[in-house]
């Protein structure tokens, strides 16, 4: 697909730029502990222990710590796809470096695709795809997710992991509809704002400055599945687990600046950090 085919206006030009040029250490660090490169944050209890002990290795052992705390959010969100067999397809909605796909393919054996509106992602996605020896089967794409081009209910599961805030969630889930078999699974985790404590909080929004996106409030994403035969069988809320993860990455060599932002829109209760796992009807 060219360019023009898949980046379909200015907003979505500009998106793809920041992650083409996007290198930061908060991530590529991150990623070189293990290979799994992520772009997503973090879930579950902080070992308190990498604070402690010798000084020059610290910094090192909180990287590593972030890391495993990320990768415990991807393998939360792929415990909530449902059973999914070696010969069935799932979809990867915003792959970034490809980290989600890997762990999935490593616990399925499936098949995996992912797309993503920046070339340079999915240039670094399949080259680590090529690494791993699996490139047969977890392929990335540059594609639009709201356009996928896949075939029509070709996949068993699709996931998006802090993807949709860049995009309308009903036009996104018209096309997950259309992707999804019958009793296929999407799930999403995502942050959101909280329709109770009414409308955009000032953290919120300079979420949304750092990152040029558009967080939706919380009824938009129920709304959104309803539409288009998407039925909820699990929410959970993980604010409470990701702020341990925010505390230490505000403490680490990495942090971006963004940390008070996402710690005081949740402490505050304007924001929520949530999964959303959906079936297709
Ligand atoms: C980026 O992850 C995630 C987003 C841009 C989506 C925003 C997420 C919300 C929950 C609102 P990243 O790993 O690239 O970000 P960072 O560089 O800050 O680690
Ligand atoms: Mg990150």
């Amino acid at each position: 697909m060219t360019t023009s085919d898949v980046l379909r206006t200015d907003y979505q030009r500009s998106i793809a730029k920041y992650w083409d040029e996007e290198r930061d250490p908060v991530n590529l660090r991150l990623g070189d502990v293990d290979g799994f490169y992520h772009h997503h944050y973090g879930i579950g209890e902080v070992d308190v222990s990498v604070l402690a002990g010798p000084e020059d290795a610290r910094d090192e052992r909180i990287i590593a710590e972030l890391h495993r705390l990320e990768s415990a959010q991807a393998s939360l969100l792929l415990d909530h796809l449902g059973p999914v067999a070696s010969t069935d397809s799932l979809l990867d909605a915003g792959s970034g470096r490809g980290g989600t796909s890997f762990l999935a393919h490593q616990r399925f054996g499936c098949r995996v695709d992912g797309v993503s509106i920046s070339q340079t992602q999915v240039e670094f996605a399949n080259a680590q795809a090529a690494k791993r020896e699996v490139a047969s089967k977890v392929r990335f794409h540059f594609r639009n997710m709201l356009e996928t081009g896949l075939a029509t209910g070709s996949r068993q599961g699709i996931w998006t992991n802090e993807t949709t805030m860049y995009v309308d969630v009903f036009e996104l889930y018209n096309e997950f509809a259309r992707l999804l078999r019958f009793g296929g699974r999407y799930v999403n985790i995502t942050g959101c704002y909280n329709d109770l404590t009414g409308g955009r909080s000032k953290a919120v929004s300079q979420i949304d400055e750092r990152y040029t996106c558009s967080v939706h409030p919380r009824s938009r994403y129920f709304k959104a599945l309803a539409e288009n035969n998407l039925v909820p069988i699990a929410v959970v809320d993980l604010t409470a687990q990701t702020i341990p993860y925010w505390e230490l990455r505000a403490r680490s060599s990495v942090a971006t600046g963004v940390e008070e932002s996402f710690l005081a829109a949740y402490r505050e209760g304007s924001f929520h950090y949530l999964l959303i796992a959906a079936d297709k009807v």
